[in-house]
């Protein structure tokens, strides 16, 4: 009986390892951060529209003369001025607002898919 009782418990242990093995992947696989890069070129956000997702980086680059920003509609997030070369970066939290623009020529435009 005693032989019995120490060959499940080995089992159910060998089980248990294997399933926080697969659990351990799996979250690590989900939880690891991208960085997304737009370049901001001839007064375009290119690609204007980004698939992201929360915890993610989204990095503007302006490879323009003239300064630009990156700008949420309603004012919720901002990068601020980013000159010829300079870049700016937003972390992509839950709630944040998917479409933005530039606050200093508002026709430029660009939105943000969160999935
Ligand atoms: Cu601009």
């Amino acid at each position: 009986m005693g032989l019995k009782l120490k060959r499940r418990q080995v089992l159910v242990g060998a089980a248990a390892y294997a399933g926080a093995l697969t659990i351990f992947q799996k979250s690590s696989l989900a939880e690891t951060p991208k960085i997304h890069e737009v370049r901001i070129k001839a007064f375009q956000f290119e690609p204007m529209h980004i698939s992201v997702k929360q915890g993610d980086t989204i990095k503007w680059t302006n490879e323009d003369i003239a300064p630009h920003t990156a700008t949420a509609n309603e004012g919720g997030w901002d990068t601020g001025e980013i000159v010829k070369g300079d870049s700016g970066s937003i972390i992509v939290t839950k709630e944040m607002e998917t479409d933005y623009f530039c606050a200093f020529h508002p026709h430029m435009k660009g939105t943000i898919e969160i999935t």
